[in-house]
Formats: C-alpha cells, sequence, structure tokens
C-alpha cells in the first residue's frame, strides 16, 4: 500500500469512528449536538490522529482502540481550536474554511462545543495520557504561557517551552497513546517514540510559523501572519526564515534517527514526519 493510500484509509476510518463517537444531532440538546459535529465532521488534516494509527499499528494495537484514541484526540484537539477561536482568544472569524463555532452559532454555544467535545473525549480514550496533554501542564498551560507573552521578547528556550507545551503534548499524546494501545510497549520503545514525538511536533510548530508567513491566507481559511501582527513571538520572528527551515529539516532527521530501531516497522511514522515538514498547508 502506498503512503497515499495508507493516508485515505485512515482518515476514511477516522471520520467514520468521529461520526460513532460524537453525539448524535438528534439527541437533546439538538443545536449543542450539531455544533459539535459542525466543529468536528468534515475538516482539518488529522495529523493527531494520523500518528495515533501509525505508532498502534507498530504496537499492533487493534483497529478499534486505534480508533478510539484518534477520536478522542481530535476531539481534544477541535475544542483547543474552538476555545483559541473565541473573542475573548485570538477571535478568529474562520477555521477549517468555514465560519468558527462563534460566527456560526454564538459565543455561548462555542464554550459549551469546546467542553463538551473535552468531556466526550475522556468517554472514548487512554485518560491519564489525554488529561496530562491536554491539562495545565500540557496545551492549556503552553496556551496560557501564549497568551501572556504577547509582546515580549522570549528566548528561544522559552518558545520551544511554550510550544511543547501548547502544541508538542497532544501531539507527542498522539504517538503514545496509538503505541500503548497495542501490545505493552517496552521503555526502549516508548522513549524512542518519545524523542520521535517531541521533534515531530517542534516540527510542526516551527513549519506552521514558516507557513504564517509565506502563505496565502485567503485560501487556507486562517489569517497569515496573525502571531506576528499580535507581536507573538514566532521562530520566524526569532531565528529569521531560512534558519527555520533548516531547524524543521534537523527536526524531522532527529524524528528519523528516532525510528531507526524499529526499521521497516516504522515506515508510516517516518512518512508522516515528512509530511509535517513538507507540508504546505
Ligand atoms: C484553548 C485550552 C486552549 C488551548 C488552545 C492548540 C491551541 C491551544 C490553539 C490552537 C491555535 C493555533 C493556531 C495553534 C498553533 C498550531 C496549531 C495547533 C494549529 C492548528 O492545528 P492543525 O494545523 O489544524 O493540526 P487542523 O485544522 O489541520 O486540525
Amino acid at each position: 500500500m502506498t503512503f497515499e493510500q495508507w493516508m485515505r484509509s485512515v482518515l476514511d476510518r477516522v471520520e467514520n469512528a468521529l461520526g460513532h463517537y460524537l453525539p448524535a444531532d438528534t439527541a437533546r440538546p439538538a443545536q449543542l449536538h450539531e455544533a459539535m459535529r459542525y466543529a468536528v465532521l468534515g475538516g482539518g488534516k488529522r495529523v493527531r490522529p494520523l500518528l495515533c494509527h501509525a505508532a498502534g499499528e507498530l504496537t499492533g494495537a487493534t483497529e478499534a482502540a486505534r480508533n478510539a484514541a484518534a477520536a478522542a484526540l481530535e476531539m481534544i484537539h477541535v475544542y483547543s481550536l474552538v476555545h483559541d477561536d473565541m473573542p475573548c482568544m485570538d477571535d478568529d472569524a474562520l477555521r477549517r474554511g468555514k465560519p468558527t463555532v462563534h460566527v456560526q452559532y454564538d459565543e455561548p454555544t462555542a464554550l459549551l462545543v469546546g467542553d463538551a467535545l473535552q468531556s466526550q473525549a475522556f468517554q472514548a480514550a487512554l485518560v491519564r495520557e489525554l488529561a496530562l496533554a491536554s491539562g495545565s501542564l500540557g496545551m492549556a498551560g503552553g496556551q496560557a504561557i501564549d497568551l501572556a507573552s504577547v509582546g515580549l521578547k522570549l528566548t528561544r528556550e522559552q518558545l520551544e517551552t511554550m510550544h511543547r507545551m501548547k502544541t508538542g503534548a497532544l501531539l507527542r499524546a498522539a504517538v503514545r497513546m496509538g503505541a500503548l494501545a497495542g501490545e505493552t510497549p517496552s521503555a526502549e520503545t516508548m522513549a524512542a517514540l518519545d524523542v520521535y514525538a517531541g521533534a515531530v511536533g517542534l516540527a510542526f510548530q516551527v513549519v506552521d510559523d514558516i507557513l504564517d508567513v509565506t502563505t496565502d491566507s485567503a485560501t487556507l481559511g486562517k489569517t497569515a501572519g496573525k502571531d506576528a501582527a499580535n507581536d507573538k513571538p514566532t521562530y520566524v520572528s526569532i531565528l529569521g526564515l531560512d534558519a527555520s527551515r533548516e531547524l524543521a529539516a534537523q527536526l524531522r532527521a532527529e524524528a528519523h534517527d528516532a525510528l531507526k530501531p524499529f526499521g521497516a516497522r516504522a515506515q508510516r511514522l517516518a512518512e508522516l514526519a515528512d509530511l509535517v515538514v513538507n507540508r504546505v498547508s
């Protein structure tokens, strides 16, 4: 199977699993459930579910276990996007090429969609991993640091810490949850996968910062250069464009090196590292 065929089949399974784990929009309160489905279904790159499936395949996790973990990760991710887009945070009108939830519905609905998606995720998931990755020591804490850093000059180390928490923790959980859904992986396996996930998570953010200044916002449904315009530090603002590109390439190499002990079994994870670094949106 080619990488593209594998991606297509995983993406289909992820969409089905999400449809299954989200409450039906006929269940009351129908409008909240409709808005949850609006936020989650039919959009996004699904990077976290893909990483989760690839790591789960490596450790022999069943399809059902991989689907549950992948759906939980995506629901947490979408909750963070819905809240991040609200007027009290980034105040964005477009997400994934369509109106954000508070624009399409209203602010209270967006707040509740995020809350309810978070709860829904914990029904499906390896609770400890997901809680650690999404709480104040992970994504929510990283977001707090990010919001507090507006107008400040962060060092590269401080920027890295913020991103390791804000986006890296959930990407790392995607790999860990996939792996842990399989045959009890060894400490060595988990340590190697942690190194891989750390490098991919940081590369994802470096590339995001590069794309933020090099792509056309209108076609992507987001505001190009918004972080810079908001006076938020980015890799490009600290290192410059060329050094940021070099860093992304270095992190890709680090991710590949970490997978060496697994040989061909880690092919999909290696391909996903390439996808994260070479993506154009
Ligand atoms: C509100 C608790 C809370 C946290 C928000 C992750 C986050 C913290 C906010 C997301 C805002 C943002 C633009 C972060 C930078 C990188 C990032 C996570 C981009 C969006 O993720 P993608 O590119 O999105 O995987 P898709 O739509 O493809 O799933």
